[in-house]
């Protein structure tokens, strides 16, 4: 069904009413917080980015405008649309834009292929995708469009063309979707309003479902927390789409304030100290690896202005204790470890927190009605401040996938508490410690790695006859990936190149591609049978 409503699991409805009552789902929508600035501040930069500068007047009509063509190429209100867009002014505009139609924006990467690319438009039903034509060195319209003859639903290909050239045969231009305003659909503030990834653990992507309702509780409350105010300069350093550059509190923080988002078309120090420069940015996030190479260029000396930076986030990963308290001296701006996830609950430490909390902590649930439970293999709290798996439930945390029931069967309790899948321990004050992780879900730098996902694509190859793969430590990363192989021919063992290679060409985002593959004669005995992938990944993680 490519139309038609969006099903979803709610919340309970005692849990629903709770939070209507307390004002804690404001029954608003993305639409209505952009309106509601544009009236309060027209004149106030919205956006800006390498080349661009909107106030919220202009990006107010160039919503309108947008919604409208995209009303006339046929997208219907409900209907899910695929954007893989670079850091740049036009992501803000399609976005909002598509939630002027009611429609719901699918938050692809720029990273993303064929492969990715292709599973999500098959799951989300996908009827338009939105890219723009070449991004380092890419093609993504040339991807788009074989993502779309693979895909029946997806019949439209927006892109937005080079400079100076026409965007490609088989392509809507981005410029030509435009129409006169008119009455747009109202959307429904306890609907979804779009479908955000999850760095999961299992070979097909799962898609989550945000409500109106849910998703501005956790932005608006991000912005009492990091002090967001008209005055924030938000500069999104990650790729746009991730769950943490765009609600923690992130570009829509950003927006909900009348402050301005700033976009960074590249993360490297030289680009963005540059744009936090020339943006006067007061605020952005990192993950672990990009904080280290911040600090270590403002440790040897930037030519840029940065002092306008105030808070500097880090999350996505663990950030060793060591970069953390090197990273507010070097940049002049105080840090702020964020511990979240795009299903939900986003731990924050506090801005006043002491310097020992900031530092060697990943901070506390940002609402007072997230509650945690911290429990053994069977679901059994552990004594208080020992290590355990983190369950959570929440007014912001999804109680299922879209349209998943076997992801749902396996990340939810009976009873509707979220498995992070992350193993933690809470200390008396509440604050968080992330002491490890799922053991099938890899996080390299940040970016998640399904191992699951990386060995059904590694299956295919000839020459691979099994194949386990597994994180290993890296200083610079937090955790890279091995391969463990075994060849199907042990004479003729396959090399690391081809593997690689292999993984591309089937289509794989990069940061899947296996950092080392080893070949093994066998793999180690687990004691508790061949078929437990658990045990054999925790041998060979050993190793
Ligand atoms: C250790 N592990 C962390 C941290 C996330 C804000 C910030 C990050 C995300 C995000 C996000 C971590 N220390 N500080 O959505 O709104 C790991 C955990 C978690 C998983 C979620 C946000 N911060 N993690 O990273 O959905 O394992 O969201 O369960 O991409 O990242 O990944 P993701």
């Amino acid at each position: 069904q490519s139309s038609g409503p969006v099903e979803f699991t709610r919340w309970p409805e005692a849990d629903a009413a709770d939070y209507r009552r307390e004002g804690v789902w404001a029954g608003t929508t993305f639409d209505r917080v952009l309106r509601d600035t544009v009236a309060r501040r027209p004149d106030a930069v919205a956006v800006v980015d390498a080349d661009t500068s909107w106030t919220y007047a202009d990006l107010d009509a160039r919503v309108d405008a947008l919604a409208a063509g995209l009303l006339d190429l046929g997208i219907e209100a409900r209907q899910r649309v695929m954007i893989q867009l670079p850091n740049r002014a036009e992501y803000v505009a399609t976005v909002f834009a598509l939630f002027r139609i009611d429609a719901l924006p699918v938050f692809c990467l720029p990273a993303h292929r064929a492969a990715e690319l292709t599973a999500l438009a098959a799951a989300s039903e996908a009827v338009a995708i939105v890219v723009a034509h070449h991004h380092e060195g890419f093609d993504h319209a040339a991807l788009a469009t074989e993502v779309s003859a693979a895909v029946p639903t997806l019949r439209t290909v927006i892109c937005i063309p080079d400079a100076g050239a026409d965007a490609p045969a088989g392509t809507v231009a981005f410029g030509d979707v435009r129409g006169d305003t008119r009455e747009f659909p109202a959307a429904d503030p306890s609907e979804v309003a779009f479908l955000q990834l999850s760095g999961g653990s299992t070979g097909v992507p799962k898609l989550i479902p945000r409500t109106h309702d849910d998703y501005l509780y956790s932005v608006v409350r991000s912005n009492e927390l990091c002090g967001v105010t008209e005055d924030t300069v938000y500069m999104a350093t990650l790729p746009v789409s991730h769950n943490f550059p765009m609600s923690s509190p992130g570009i829509l923080g950003a927006v909900a304030a009348g402050g301005t988002i700033a976009l960074t078309p590249s993360p490297a120090p030289t680009t963005a100290f540059a744009m936090i420069e020339r943006a006067r940015v007061t605020m952005t996030g990192l993950v672990p690896p990009l904080a280290r190479l911040w600090t270590e260029a403002a440790e040897r000396g930037t030519t840029h202005d940065i002092s306008s930076l105030a808070t500097v986030q880090v999350g996505g990963a663990r950030c060793p204790d060591e970069l953390a308290a090197r990273i507010g001296p070097a940049l002049g701006a105080r840090l702020q470890q964020v511990f979240g996830m795009a299903e939900g609950l986003v731990c924050y430490t506090r801005l006043d927190d002491p310097d020992e909390i900031v530092n060697t902590t990943q901070g506390r649930p940002m609402s007072p009605l997230d509650e945690i439970r911290v429990v053994d293999e069977n679901d059994a709290d552990v004594p208080a401040g020992t290590e355990g798996a983190l369950l959570t439930h929440g007014p912001y945390t999804i109680r299922g996938y879209y349209n998943n029931a076997d992801a749902n069967a396996r990340s939810f309790t009976a009873d509707g508490w979220y498995r992070t899948g992350d193993v933690v321990r809470v200390d008396p004050g509440g604050n968080i410690t992330v002491c490890g992780r799922a053991v099938d879900r890899i996080n390299r730098g940040g970016e998640k790695v399904s191992a699951e996902e990386v060995e059904e694509h590694l299956l295919a190859h000839p020459s691979i006859r099994d194949v386990v793969v597994v994180a290993i430590a890296d200083e610079y990363l937090g955790e890279r990936t091995c391969a463990f192989v075994l060849a199907a021919d042990e004479d003729n063992p396959p090399k690391t190149g081809q593997i690689r290679a292999f993984v591309r060409e089937r289509g794989l985002a990069a940061w899947k591609i296996p950092d080392k593959v080893q070949v093994l004669d066998a793999f180690p005995e687990t004691g508790v049978g061949k078929t437990s992938r658990k045990e054999l990944r925790k041998a060979l993680t050993a190793r």
